[in-house]
């Protein structure tokens, strides 16, 4: 049995079914810097290491657990979580800035992702093959993978800890996991809810703390089987050199991107608008799969930058619990700083702020969203991963280099097209080179039932979310039987 957890704002580690205090820190509310989201307790290396103990310890037991006990207890924890939306929507808000109605969407998703894999129990979890040799067949099942550290960022406290987990835990793994120090709010509600959902001691274990000494310890631990991280592109590259370091761990890994969306000449201008809007500035252009490139061919390119121009400076840079704001604050100081870094690099490159532009320091963390013109795709401003709400627009000729362009990155998570022409919406779902291709719709905007995941420097695993998460979380065995 768990014991009760402390009463609000204070939250713990979660090891082995116990609360575990720490060094305290706290956590402030970006749009208003100095009030107090929560207070969260540092592990230390000895207290991850007692959560990695404590799944190895429970993983097989919920493994062999009756399919019907493990689909009531995720379905519980979807359910809570549901049952909650508004409440954590402004705890989700207050502590990342997120708009609330993006804060609402996000948790309500997280519940149904907890269902959804609930349900991914009743689908078939293996193959039936014949034999070459007589009397006999052989059939592919799946194992889980053990026990599963899963490494989350700041930009989608809910949605992204809840596409690890809810799978892990659905194919049987124990889960430890560590999400980023900014979000331990959010982190810790989903902690106490995993606590009161029946959930065997052990199988869930959180831990608070930093990359470099909580997340190290996940990463070097013999007590680990797989790592599943979402971050930085940097952060990601040392997670995998140590997870083949240290017992040759599998690892998934989904880092940036730097995702275009092309506008061609026969584009419906209010749709590529709207798309360049969303995907470059909503969620204050902290989405990894934001379009910060925008490729605009020369027949709408004027009108289609005055329209965008025109459309970004009218939007509502507030505080993100007023319904009537459109975009909220940056996450934190730090992202806040690279933010107006680039904006100064892409000055000094040649490219023109059409709308936002230099910060001043009485904004505090609101940032306007900056769109630039007159970007070549060789700049850094449309090479590197922004990750706030800065915009560039290259000009090209036609659809064969507006598709070169789009694939001239290091990175491949989203890419998109706006056009009327069914051929070439057509042409470019077979010639773009990322993950995920859009039509008509922003770059930004997945669904739980499908596979998400990119090529290139985004990405290196097999894809999350939907069925496809299966292969991840679980390791093919197959069978050979004679009779
Ligand atoms: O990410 P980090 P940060 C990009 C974005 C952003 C930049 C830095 O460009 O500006 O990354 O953001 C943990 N061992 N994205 O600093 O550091 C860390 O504690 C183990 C894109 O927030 O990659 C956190 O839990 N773990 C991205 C997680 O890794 C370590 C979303 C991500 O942190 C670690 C976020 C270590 N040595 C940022 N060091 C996306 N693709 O959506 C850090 N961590």
């Amino acid at each position: 049995m768990t014991e009760e957890p402390p009463p609000v704002p204070h939250y713990l580690n979660f090891v082995g079914g116990r609360w575990v205090d720490g060094e305290r820190r706290q956590n402030t509310n970006p749009a208003r810097p100095g009030e107090v989201v929560g207070e969260y307790a540092l592990a230390d290396r000895a207290v991850v290491q007692e959560a990695i103990d404590a799944a190895g310890h429970a993983q097989s037991g919920w493994a062999s657990a009756p399919v019907g006990q493990r689909m009531e207890i995720l379905d519980r924890i979807g359910t809570t979580i549901l049952g909650r939306v508004e409440e954590l929507a402004v705890l989700l808000s207050r502590e990342e800035g997120k708009l609330l109605g993006e804060a609402r969407a996000e948790v309500t998703r997280a519940g149904q992702t907890f269902r959804y894999y609930a349900h991914q129990l009743l689908q078939p979890q293996g193959e039936l093959y014949s034999s070459t040799r007589e009397r006999a067949y052989a059939e592919v099942r799946r194992r889980p993978l053990g026990v599963v550290g899963v490494i989350t960022p700041w930009n989608y406290p809910w949605a992204i800890p809840a596409w690890k987990v809810a799978p892990a835990l659905a194919y049987g793994n124990a889960v430890v996991l560590k999400p980023a120090e900014l979000v331990t709010a959010s982190a810790g509600e989903l902690a106490r809810i995993i606590a009161g959902s029946g959930l065997p001691p052990g199988v869930f274990n959180l831990v608070f703390g930093s990359g470099r000494v909580v997340g190290e310890e996940l990463l070097t631990s013999g007590g680990i089987d797989g790592i599943s991280f979402t971050g930085g592109t940097a952060t990601g590259r040392h997670v995998a050199q140590q997870c083949i370091a240290y017992g040759n761990k599998r690892f998934q890994l989904e880092m940036g991107g730097k995702n275009p969306l092309v506008v061609l000449d026969d584009a419906d201008l209010e749709v590529a608008v709207r798309c360049a809007l969303d995907g470059g500035f909503f969620s204050t252009g902290q989405r990894c799969t934001a379009s910060s490139r925008l490729i605009v061919q020369t027949g709408i390119h004027d009108r289609f930058v005055d329209a965008l121009a025109e459309a970004t400076r009218a939007l509502r840079v507030g505080d993100p619990l007023d319904e009537r704001s459109q975009l909220g604050p940056v996450a934190s100081a730090d992202q806040l700083a690279q933010n107006i870094e680039y904006v100064e690099i892409g000055h000094r490159e040649g490219a023109t702020a059409v709308a936002g532009g230099r910060h001043t320091a009485d904004e505090g963390q609101f940032m306007r969203p900056t769109l630039f013109v007159g970007a070549s795709n060789d700049m850094r401003l449309a090479r590197e991963e922004i990750f706030g709400p800065v915009s560039c627009v290259i000009r090209v000729g036609d659809f064969d280099e507006a598709v070169a362009v789009a694939n001239d990155t290091t990175f491949g998570l989203s890419s998109g097209i706006i056009t009327t022409s069914l051929s070439a919406a057509e042409r470019f779902k077979r010639l773009s080179r990322s993950g995920i291709v859009t039509v008509n719709l922003p770059t930004a905007g997945t669904e739980l039932h499908l596979p998400f995941g990119g090529t290139g420097a985004s990405n290196h695993g097999p894809r999350e979310q939907g069925a496809y998460a299966r292969d991840f979380y679980s390791v093919p065995v197959t069978c050979y039987t004679g009779w």
